[in-house]
């Protein structure tokens, strides 16, 4: 690797994990005090800790990791280092997104933005809040630029030639992200920052919920593909086989580029002034989404069955024991992609119209993303993290270190069992999600959820433990003996299809997408505004 590109990976990868350990003492904090096991001292509030463990977690974190090892792939999959202009470009998101976040992280600890990381009107955080937020996600756009630029330079260089995947994988992925975060950029400049400035009155509560979750699910997928590309392409790789078909993994790409973004309303499923013909229109498209993720755990059974019989497995589950279960390469993806099995079924559930009435707003719904995103996500970047850090410095694991992944790994899993499990149990019986210790004036039923909050914040401090254990982890593996380490890309199989020029179009696919966003979201939006103005009349209240 390229000393300069080095440079710019790890700067985001120690960044994010900078965020992780921050977010973990806010959420080790905030589960303790909703179980009723401590107070705040200082005026510390619980809902300022919640912002703060939600925004360094889900948003900085994720971020700054995704970028850090997209661009580490591009430049290992592109000819081995990075275009110059991308490579500046990526620092300056670097830099516009560390200003941004430490502008953030400042208001949040001065108790000037509780409104937790969805940052939902009429919930008003200080103007330069939102400020910052518009330096973090510029940042990104930098970045993704940087992305492009790379690889159209590298097509034009290499007429005729297909796309190593992970590019392919990195352009669809930060393409977007790009198109996402319109509706968000939308939502800030137009609606919260002239509203927290003071310069108009009112918002329009709806129009900034609706901006906010077109943005809000593909935010999900974009914490979700880069997961996807360590599976598709890295793990093989680390087994020792080869990918089942590199045309059926850039075809499930192209689905999340179709169908992430047209499918908001799920989230806003009990929200009225929305009608509910868009509602279901919107349900139909996320489980058309659902579609490439079934297409990826296909491939991935393929690929484990396929390498198992190459090394003689028999039987149906054969292959089971022959994968590498004491390397941590391996266990912490795998672990990721096993948990997804019942996250993903969470997310069809909320997904249900009538089903989401019973989950909507409880602590169901937390548990569903600590599986995916803090579980599933999270695990397969500390997995890519125990290669990924040595072979940026020239450096090698040792047998102790990858023994310490896996114990974190378990670590993490258990933590997660009680803290998931509780929350999952706990939305059922009717607990709200983002609410302080509160036994209601004693109700009977909050009596009973007791047990589970207590078992809930057991969780916690099992996972800040794994936390800390990450970081002891890291600060190892920054200080290995000096080595090589393999920057793991799988070959694809012999016997698969040749992927079609046409996934390449990124002109048809872009021109579908603006045609399902439209369809999706013209009419509603058009109602929403009609009703009530881009600054409303008053604040909606739900
Ligand atoms: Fe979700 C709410 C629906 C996936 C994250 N979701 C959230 C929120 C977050 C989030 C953060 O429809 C809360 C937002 C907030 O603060 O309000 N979600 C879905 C659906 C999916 C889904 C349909 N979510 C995710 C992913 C996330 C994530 C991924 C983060 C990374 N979600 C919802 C809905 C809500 C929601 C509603 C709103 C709820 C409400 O009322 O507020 C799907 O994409 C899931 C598809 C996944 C699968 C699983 C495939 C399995 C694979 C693994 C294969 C395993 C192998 C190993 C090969 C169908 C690929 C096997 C080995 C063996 C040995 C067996």
């Amino acid at each position: 690797f390229d000393r300069r590109d080095a440079s710019l990976v790890l700067a985001h990868i120690l960044f994010a994990f900078f965020a992780l350990f921050m977010g973990g003492v806010a959420g080790v904090l905030q589960g303790l005090v909703r179980g009723g096991m401590v107070t705040l001292p200082m005026g510390i509030g619980y809902y300022q800790l919640l912002t703060a463990h939600g925004v360094l977690m889900a948003l900085i974190f994720t971020t700054y990791f995704i970028i850090g090892f997209i661009y580490s792939g591009v430049a290992r999959t592109l000819g081995g280092r990075l275009l110059p202009i991308a490579r500046n470009l990526g620092w300056l998101g670097f830099a516009l997104m560390t200003f941004g976040t430490l502008l953030a992280t400042v208001l949040i600890l001065l108790n000037k933005a509780t409104v937790l990381y969805t940052f939902y009107a009429p919930l008003k955080a200080d103007p330069w809040f939102y400020v910052s937020l518009v330096f973090v996600v510029v940042g990104s756009w930098m970045s993704g630029i940087g992305v492009f630029l790379n690889y159209r330079y590298w097509k034009r260089t290499n007429p005729g030639q297909t796309t190593p995947l992970f590019t392919f994988m990195a352009v669809v992925t930060m393409l977007m992200w790009i198109i996402a975060t319109l509706g968000v950029a939308i939502e800030v400049l137009f609606q919260l920052i002239p509203w927290s400035f003071g310069w108009v009155e009112t918002v329009n509560v709806t129009l900034s919920r609706t901006l906010f979750w077109y943005f809000g699910h593909p935010l999900v997928y974009f914490w979700l593909l880069p997961a996807y590309m360590c599976w598709y392409v890295v793990i093989p790789k680390v087994i020792g086989g080869k990918m089942f078909s590199d045309a059926l993994a850039r075809l499930s790409f192209i689905m999340f580029l179709l169908f992430s973004i047209p499918v908001g309303f799920h989230h806003q499923l009990m929200e009225p002034g929305i009608s509910n013909v868009w509602k279901f229109v919107q349900v139909v498209l996320t489980f058309m989404v659902v579609i490439p993720s079934l297409m990826t755990a296909f491939s991935l059974f393929a690929t484990f069955e396929m390498h198992g019989r190459s090394v003689g497995a028999k039987g149906l589950f054969g292959w089971f024991k022959k994968l590498p279960w004491k390397d941590v390469r391996f266990f912490a993806p795998f672990m990721g992609m096993l948990i997804f099995i019942p996250a993903g079924a969470g997310g069809l559930i909320n997904a249900s119209h009538e089903l989401n009435a019973i989950v909507h707003n409880t602590l169901w719904v937390t548990g569903h993303f600590h599986l995916t995103v803090a579980t599933s996500v999270a695990l397969t970047f500390f997995g890519i993290t125990y290669w990924l850090i040595p072979s940026m410095l020239g450096r090698a694991m040792t047998p102790l270190m990858n023994r310490l992944g896996i114990i974190q790994t378990i670590l993490w899993l258990v933590g997660m069992f009680f803290m998931s499990g509780s929350m999952h149990t706990l939305g059922l019986l009717g607990s709200p999600r983002r609410t302080s210790f509160t036994t209601y004036q004693d109700h009977p039923d909050t009596i009973l959820w007791m047990p589970y909050n207590v078992a809930m914040a057991i969780g916690g401090v099992i996972l800040f433990f794994a936390v800390v254990l990450m970081i002891v982890n890291i600060c190892m593996l920054m200080s290995a003996p000096k080595g090589e380490t393999e920057y793991p890309i799988a070959e694809v199989s012999e016997q698969a299809e040749k992927a079609p020029a046409i996934f390449e179009r990124w002109g048809v696919w872009v021109s579908v997408l603006v045609v399902l966003i439209l369809v999706a979201y013209s009419i509603p939006v058009m109602d929403i505004i009609n009703d009530a103005g881009i600054g409303a009349k008053g604040f909606r209240t739900w």
